[in-house]
């Protein structure tokens, strides 16, 4: 049994999540669903992300204290998660007392470490990115520098702060990003080599003064400024696996992290989040999982480009959350953006899982009725079914295994295929008692529910209670071991999108 430690970001509750959060959160609950039925000792984490000068100004514009603000809107976070179906193992927020007190030890180990020093700053600032911004980085709109993400005005400032000596870790960045394969996909890694490689690295601030930033952990030593709000929120991926409170849990959890992350923040969790593990000591995570951006209309869903789409929405549309995870996962792309406009979700929706799954459950469980009364024994298998299904199941163990989930769903995809070619080629319907060709249907919807069940939990659910099978380790029970299927119904899963 292996061991799966799986996070996504966590995420500003300045306001409720939307469709692009839903993408990263859908597709990490996929990947812990998929160890935690192939038996891996599973922990899934995310979270909100609450202090900051971001949520200090939203609280404030409402009139409320930012404590309180946090506390409503991550109950509004749990609820859009729930709505998923997002099987997390801890919500994690930032004002937990655990991970505060991770925030103070940890920032406290580096200033006794001589890793942080105090200096002035001065620079260009974006509230909503909640970062500096260099000259070349920065947009000129109207000859004024803009954030190049959220297309707004920078606003100065300067002020003394405490920096943390990140230059010192250029060569070990260096070494770590060339030689071992932890940003997957690659091209990530090279991205990061390539900023550090024209900028070098340069030492960052992780202090705010407080009457400017209050909302924040106060430095241990100095009452006079806050945690700035990256260096704290990075930190509960540890807070989350149980530093400081349970090592042994920690250091089982630690071997197998895997972070998954948009694009946006690769230059966090590189630069900076491999740099804090280093200098705390902390091995760096074994993989950092990148995807790429949901686009609608031609420009990155977010609040300030006005173009998001609302969960409860997609998840209406798609006729419940089983659709809107299928959708998502099947459109999740790490390497390119993916547009979401236009009828292709639609389609998708409709071929595959309306025609090519949901049909051809219903299709053979009235079949299995009719025929057989519902009972289905093993009287023989077709061999080239058997065939097709054992190569499915491998190439959907090694799409799963390198991220992929996308493909693994393709692969199944292709294996419903050919199940229906077999279904119009053998014309059961025609047979007095078609038993090797129902009991080669059902064994092969089973597998290939069963592949799904990370995707479409509820569905896979409902499919094996209809036609009497149970969801477990594919991979360890072996293909024909079924003696008989008792087929109580046939259900209809899915209804098309007109
Ligand atoms: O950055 N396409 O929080 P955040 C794809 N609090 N993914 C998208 C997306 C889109 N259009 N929009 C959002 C923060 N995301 C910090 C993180 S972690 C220690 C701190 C997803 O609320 C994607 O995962 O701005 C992106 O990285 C994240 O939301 C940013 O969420």
């Amino acid at each position: 049994m292996g061991v799966f430690y799986i996070t996504t970001p966590i995420y500003y509750p300045n306001a409720p999540p939307h469709l692009g959060h839903a993408y990263t959160t859908v597709y990490a609950d996929v990947l812990a669903r998929y160890h935690r039925l192939i038996g891996d000792d599973t922990f899934f984490l995310t979270g909100t992300d609450e202090h900051g000068l971001k949520l200090q100004r939203v609280a404030e514009s409402k009139g409320v204290h930012p404590k309180k603000f946090v506390d409503e809107m991550a109950e509004v976070y749990k609820y859009y998660w729930s709505m998923l179906d997002i099987s997390y193992d801890r919500f994690i927020r930032t004002t937990d007392e655990d991970h505060e007190e991770v925030v103070r030890r940890a920032i406290m180990d580096l200033y006794k470490k001589g890793l942080i020093y105090r200096a002035k700053y001065s620079g260009l600032y974006c509230v909503d990115c909640e970062k500096f911004y260099s000259e070349g980085e920065y947009e000129v709109i109207d000859g004024k520098p803009h954030c190049p993400i959220h297309k707004k005005p920078l606003e100065y400032l300067e002020e003394d702060t405490y920096y943390f000596k990140l230059s010192e870790f250029e060569d070990y960045l260096r070494r770590l990003l060339s030689e071992k394969d932890i940003v997957y996909p690659e091209q990530y890694a090279r991205e990061v080599l390539g900023k550090i490689e024209k900028e070098g690295l340069r030492d960052v601030s992780i202090a705010r003064p407080k009457e400017r930033v209050w909302w924040g952990i106060p430095l241990p030593w100095d009452e006079g400024y806050t945690v700035y709000v990256w260096f704290d929120a990075l930190l509960n991926y540890i807070t989350g696996a149980g530093y400081l409170i349970d090592k042994e849990r920690f250091e089982k959890y630690w071997s197998s992290v895997h972070h998954v992350i948009g694009k946006d923040i690769l230059w966090f969790h590189t630069a900076i989040w491999f740099s804090m593990l280093k200098a705390l000591d902390i091995p760096p995570p074994r993989k950092l999982v990148v995807h790429a951006f949901v686009v609608n209309r031609g420009l990155k869903m977010g609040k300030s480009a006005g173009n998001i789409i609302a969960i409860e929405d997609f998840v209406e549309h798609y006729h419940g959350s089983d659709g809107a995870r299928y959708i998502i996962a099947r459109i999740f792309n790490l390497h390119k953006d993916v547009e979401v406009s236009g009828e292709q979700l639609d389609t998708i929706y409709n071929s595959e899982l309306v025609d090519n799954y949901g049909n051809l459950v219903r299709r053979v469980g009235v079949l299995a009725l009719r025929k057989l009364n519902g009972r289905v024994e093993n009287r023989g298998m077709d061999g080239r079914v058997e065939k097709a299904l054992s190569k499915m199941l491998e190439e959907y163990r090694a799409s799963m295994n390198s991220y992929e989930v996308s493909r693994a769903i393709g692969v199944v995809m292709d294996f419903l295929g050919e199940a229906n070619a077999y279904v119009n080629q053998t014309r059961p319907w025609e047979k007095k008692e078609p038993y090797e060709e129902l009991y080669t249907l059902l064994e092969a919807i089973k597998y290939a529910t069963i592949t799904l069940s990370p995707v479409i939990p509820r569905s896979a659910d409902k499919t094996a209670k209809a036609l009497g099978f149970d969801i477990v380790n594919p991979f360890t029970t072996s293909i024909g071991s079924q003696k008989e299927y008792v087929v109580k119904e046939a259900p209809i899963l899915f209804k098309k999108i007109k």
